[in-house]
């Protein structure tokens, strides 16, 4: 049978900042994995990749950063292809939407969509900012959620409720260039008629089919991707634009359209293609064998792309006519970071290029551990102490122990030549059972794209060799039985050396390593888990250490680092004032009688959490005053405490306490209680104003 062929992508980055380890655990770790193992397998794979580079998340970000947007995309193209490079994700291009060769595969695509009379032109009013000159997009626009009444809604999204909204929905809307109210405009569009396209999908989506026919296994599609999109349909699917009234991005190319570019999400996705083309004219390549026939297509991304990909490309797709659908959409969840959400804007992340920086020898070690928390089927969390525990109890204690043992032995026993296998016990025959049961699970796990799953079932094999040299104990057994000794580390290193097979597409460089170190050359995937991997030409080197252990250390520098972020976020930017009070007149002011007050006694009121009982020396009188600080003041620590007292509010009973006045507190954004207390030492009865 033909191997099935592959076009696999990866989500195009916005180029206008950096990737954090949640870009990477969800989308293009796992789509690298998979890419390295469909090469194994021999299938024809083409890894698309790179950075997006229109749309109003450039344009935005440009504004903040006061550089233009090709300044800006030009940074960050350059800051992501090299973390990828770092990072060894092996796309065989990583592209860029703001090339020639995309803009005109865009603008031909659109052009032969609109010829086709697949689009509706429609005029409607848009806002505009009058200022600027400049209809806004909808990221422009801020203004109050008509659902929640958050007060800084976009004009595409409530990010505090999470509703999907139209700029016109908006309460009080803003422009973001000029904060003034935007007033109507009536511009033209060209608009997807996406309710035409219903029907197909539904089928498409559910039972996998196409025109009546098999299309792809929809058993492999993952739940929520599934779920998401007949959400979408059954609510009804709307007209959307396809157009934008934005000064960049790919210019619409039809006459009369200054000043219209392309929707970046009809650009982006096309982004694909076009990088086809540029990979396929370096290196000799037909790129349109890639997007058409029996090719399957696969798109990694994270589930905030799946109405994209899923619903949106392939309409596209099947009105343009000449491509492939996908075959698959392996979206991930999110992953959080240690009990929060990754956010750039508060610079609550791990910034992959910044690892790489501090930690350039350490790449399999965040790989590994990626891996093995990915946000596969739900959300999921990275933190510092889980990544130690990961490399410290699985890739340095199991796996790493498990290479240094069979190769250092091998060194001590047989100067670094493969023993011979003689004859098999019970025991034996059962390892070589389950060996061999391995790579055909971990392969099929891997074609179901359960990528975790597989990652740890080829951890098994080195906690299998592990117990198999825990139960022999050749150490011992040399002493005795030589012959039994040589079956035993012939088949310890054949573990090792499927190991080196097994682990390539997970982790390459140890695979390289643990390969280099039994000079393996001939690297034959379906050979892994049988005694045919090593022969007696296989030079056994001395191994050096695979895994160092992660000192606490780094741990409390890494938490150190981030936890001071988040300090510094909270300062700039979480707390919010009230506005300032009505106006009053200085006698008014006069009116309130304020003095310092020394506390003499306090205790709890009885059955009442938040309240003590205190007696204040006013230097007039000692009252009782009833205060809501119990929360916050044991009676014990403020016996003594100078202390700021409304002195003349007039008395009321509080759980049938008379208070006589009332304690000044100063109240933090999170509700925190604090004395205000004169800063020198004054007497009991001083005034206040
Ligand atoms: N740049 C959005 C994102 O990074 C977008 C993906 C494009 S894929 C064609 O989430
Ligand atoms: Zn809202």
């Amino acid at each position: 049978m033909e191997k099935a062929q592959y076009t696999i992508t990866a989500a195009l980055p916005y180029a206008n900042g950096p990737l954090h380890l949640g870009h990477v655990a969800g989308v293009y770790l796992p789509a690298d994995i998979f890419v390295r193992f469909l090469r194994h397998k021999g299938h024809d794979v083409a890894f698309i990749c790179g950075s997006d580079e229109h749309g109003a998340a450039i344009t935005l970000r440009a504004k903040k950063e006061g550089i233009s947007p090709q300044e800006i995309v030009d940074k960050y193209h350059s800051v992501l292809k090299k973390a990828f490079e770092d990072f060894s994700i092996s796309f065989d291009i990583f592209h860029r939407t703001s090339t020639p060769i995309h803009h005109q595969t865009a603008q031909d695509f659109f052009k032969k969509l609109n010829e086709e009379g697949k689009f509706i032109e429609q005029r409607s009013e848009q806002y505009y900012d009058e200022e600027f000159q400049q209809f806004l997009a909808d990221r422009y626009i801020t203004g109050e959620c008509p659902k929640c009444g958050y007060e800084h809604a976009y004009g595409d999204q409530c990010e505090k409720c999470g509703t999907a909204l139209s700029p016109l929905e908006l309460i009080n809307p803003k422009s973001t260039l000029s904060g003034a109210t935007p007033i109507l405009k009536e511009t033209s569009h060209w608009y997807l008629p996406m309710d035409q396209h219903e029907e197909w999908l539904k089928s498409w989506i559910k039972e996998g089919t196409l025109d009546g026919k098999m299309h792809h296994d929809v058993s492999k599609w993952r739940n929520q991707v599934v779920g998401q999109c007949m959400s979408w349909i059954d609510g009804g699917l709307k007209p959307r634009a396809m157009t934008r009234d934005l000064d960049w991005g790919v210019p619409v190319p039809v006459e009369n359209a200054e000043g219209k570019v392309l929707y970046v999400w009809l650009d982006a996705p096309i982004g694909y293609i076009s990088a086809t083309k540029q990979w396929a004219i370096d290196n000799g390549k037909n790129w349109g064998e890639y997007w058409k026939g029996d090719r399957k297509l696969v798109h990694f991304i994270g589930k905030d792309n799946i109405v994209f990909h899923a619903i949106i490309f392939p309409i596209l797709l099947k009105a343009h006519g000449d491509f492939v659908l996908p075959d698959n959409v392996p979206a991930s969840e999110f992953l959080n970071l240690e009990g929060d959400k990754f956010s750039t804007s508060r610079n609550w992340a791990v910034w992959l290029h910044e690892y790489l920086e501090r930690y350039p020898d350490k790449v399999d070690e965040l790989k590994y551990t990626l891996t093995a928390i990915a946000p596969e089927s739900k959300d999921s969390e990275f933190t510092w102490l889980e990544y130690q525990a990961r490399v410290n109890n699985e890739l340095a204690d199991v796996l790493g122990n498990f290479i240094n043992r069979a190769l250092v032995l091998a060194q001590k026993y047989y100067n670094g030549k493969l023993p011979q296998l003689g004859e098999l016990t019970d025991l034996d025959e059962h390892i070589l059972e389950q060996m061999g049961q391995i790579r055909p699970k971990v392969e099929e796990l891997l074609y179901k794209y359960k990528i975790r799953e597989a990652q740890s079932e080829v951890m098994n094999l080195a906690r299998l060799g592990n117990k198999y040299l825990a139960d022999t104990e050749p150490w011992k057994a040399v002493k005795t039985d030589e012959k039994r000794v040589e079956t035993i580390m012939h088949i310890a290193l054949q573990i090792t050396a499927s190991l080196g097979i097994l682990l390539d597409p997970f982790l390459p460089t140890s695979a390289s390593k643990i390969r280099d170190f039994i000079s393996l050359k001939n690297f034959d995937w379906d050979k892994a888990g049988t005694m045919e991997v090593l022969d007696e030409n296989n030079l056994l080197k001395k191994p050096t250490i695979l895994f160092q252990k992660i000192e606490d250390e780094m741990v409390k520098k890494e938490q150190d680092l981030l936890f001071a972020t988040k300090q510094e976020a909270n300062i700039e930017q979480e707390i919010t004032f009230q506005p300032q009070k009505e106006e009053i007149s200085f006698d008014h002011f006069m009116g309130c009688d304020i003095r310092v007050g020394t506390i003499l006694e306090a205790q709890k009121v009885k059955k009442a959490d938040k309240l003590l009982q205190l007696i204040v020396d006013t230097g007039l009188d000692k009252r009782t005053i009833v205060s809501g600080i119990a929360e916050h003041y044991a009676p014990e620590d403020i016996i003594g405490k100078k202390v700021t007292v409304l002195m003349n509010l007039a008395p009321r009973k509080i759980r049938g306490i008379e208070s006589q006045g009332m304690i000044l507190m100063a109240e933090n954004a999170e509700g925190k209680l604090s004395f205000v207390s004169p800063e020198k030492e004054v007497n009991a009865g001083s005034e206040v104003r």
